[in-house]
């Protein structure tokens, strides 16, 4: 055996994850279940050692595969998620020793690696989920890792995996984020945060094309202009690319010639549920959900649009250029501020329900590099919970409450502007009713209550005395302490 790992999953993902692993100098032992891919890999990359004495083994059958790693073994699978992963789990457990680290590398639902977790360790296996982030180039080029497992597997794995991921700052974008299942979920809530940064952007771009008037390439150079502050991101970068992007076959702007429905692989959809679970409001990430599945109803939006046609109506709203888009920025802000304020509520509950005692602070570090949400803004974040671990909430943090202070009367403009016009808002405008619901001093949630104990005797708390209580709606209307 001369391989330090091996990797079973040679896809896109797989095969430049194991590129990355032996440019930084392992020899890493790759498995695919059609050799074909095997074969290709090493055609094009050789199997002597590359400039850092990393190598490639290939092997074709798994029994060859597992023969060629050194014990305790270390095994990435990256298949893809669901099933895939579960039957080359059951195909490789039997051929493996005890105290061997099975990593599964793939989107896994953190439920499904709960459950391998225990499978596999009630066979003297350790099994690690790990969340990779970053894509096709973050993976060969340094991704943002995801670590659940045990301390000891994360201790093996541990030079590889640093040596692999991206650096901020001489700081990996890597780490053990909590036992079992924390790897996969913190991977997952990332997914979801990715979701409603987008659907910010999006809803910030179609605001201003659609009131204050700018073309694609204008809103690029305004996305430019905002890559330049706060606002910074690979995401604002990349929106400036697309909306700058021309149609070589029609000479139209990019955008306008994509079918205007955006999908899903699942993860945003996964986050939301979760996050109904564990009852965490996640407002921004779910809204962003529904957006996608929304611009996919075709039916729906053709039947709407035959009866309530858009120019009567919306109303033509005028807007200064530069004040518009002023507001929008800081909207913008605004709205992102919460969408993560939330997604980390929902990685703290999370880590609550199931023990992991995941570190906020640190997960924000690990997603300055090397995934698709890396941003300026997540050094504020790894900022405020530096200097207060038990933060309730991101939005009472300094830094944000001035920037939320100081956005939100563009705020409020933004969303009053979009409803005039019949633009819409959804994660703009529910993460506005969200920082709003929690500001108030007093919620309708009282009438609710009442509601609830009219109807359906549920009970209520008052606002003056302990106790629970009912009154007898049906009867003399009586207070009764439950
Ligand atoms: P895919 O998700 O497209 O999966 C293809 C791989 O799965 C191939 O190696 C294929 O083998 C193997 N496979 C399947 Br399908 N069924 C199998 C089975 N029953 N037994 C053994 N192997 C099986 O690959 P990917 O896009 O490279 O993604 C890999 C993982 O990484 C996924 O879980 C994905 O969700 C995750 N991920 C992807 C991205 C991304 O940007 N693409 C980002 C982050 C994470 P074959 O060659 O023999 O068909």
């Amino acid at each position: 055996a001369t391989a330090t790992i091996g990797m079973t999953g040679l896809a896109v993902m797989g095969r430049n994850l194991a590129r990355n692993i032996a440019n930084h100098g392992h020899t890493i032992a790759v498995h695919n279940r059609t050799t074909a891919r095997t074969t290709a890999l090493v055609e094009e990359f050789g199997d002597e050692p590359t400039e850092h004495g990393g190598a490639f083994v290939a092997t074709e059958s798994l029994e060859e595969f597992v023969a060629a790693i050194r014990r305790p073994r270390a095994i990435i699978i990256m298949v893809k998620a669901g099933e895939p992963t579960d039957a080359v789990i059951e195909e490789l457990v039997p051929l493996l020793d005890e105290g061997d680290i099975v990593v599964d590398a793939g989107n896994a639902h953190f439920t499904d690696t709960l459950r391998r977790q225990q499978a596999l360790e009630s066979q003297g296996l350790h099994f690690v989920g790990m969340g990779v982030s970053g894509g096709e180039e973050g993976a060969l080029k340094g991704p943002s890792i995801m670590v659940g497992g045990s301390e000891h597997a994360f201790e093996v794995l541990e030079p590889v995996v640093m040596s692999i991921t991206a650096q901020v700052d001489g700081t990996p974008c890597a780490a053990h984020v909590g036992p079992d299942g924390a790897g996969h979920f913190v991977k997952m809530v990332h997914n979801g945060i990715e979701y409603a940064d987008m659907q910010l952007i999006a809803e910030s771009y179609d605001l201003l094309r659609s009131v204050a008037g700018l073309e694609p390439a204008e809103i690029a150079d305004v996305f430019d202009e905002w890559n330049a502050g706060d606002l910074e991101s690979f995401l604002i970068e990349m929106t400036a690319d697309v909306l700058r992007h021309t149609d070589a076959a029609t000479g139209k702007p990019f955008v306008d010639v994509v079918r205007d429905a955006a999908e899903q692989k699942g993860t945003g959809r996964w986050t939301v549920q979760s996050a109904l679970d564990l009852g965490v409001p996640i407002t921004g990430i779910a809204e962003a959900t529904f957006a996608r599945s929304l611009s996919g109803h075709t039916a729906q939006r053709a039947a709407a649009q035959k009866m309530f046609s858009t120019t009567t109506e919306d109303q033509r709203v005028e807007v200064d250029r530069d004040t518009f888009v002023d507001q929008v920025r800081a909207a913008l802000y605004a709205a992102k501020v919460v969408a993560y304020a939330q997604g980390f509520d929902q990685i703290a509950a999370g880590s609550e329900e199931h023990g992991w005692e995941v570190d906020l602070g640190e997960t924000a570090t690990i997603w300055r590099g090397g995934c698709i949400i890396r941003a300026q803004f997540l050094d504020r974040i790894k900022e405020a919970y530096a200097s207060e671990p038990d933060l309730t909430t991101l939005l009472t943090t300094p830094y944000f409450v001035d920037a939320v202070k100081d956005g939100v009367d563009a705020w409020r403009e933004v969303v009053a502007t979009g409803a005039r016009a019949g633009v819409p808002t959804p994660a703009i405008s529910s993460s506005l009713a969200y920082f709003d619901g929690l500001r108030r001093t007093r919620l309708p949630a009282a009438l609710i209550q009442g509601l609830r104990d009219n109807f359906g005797a549920h009970t209520y708390e008052r606002t003056d005395r302990e106790g629970t209580f009912h009154t007898t709606w049906a009867g003399d209307r009586t207070e009764k302490e439950m």
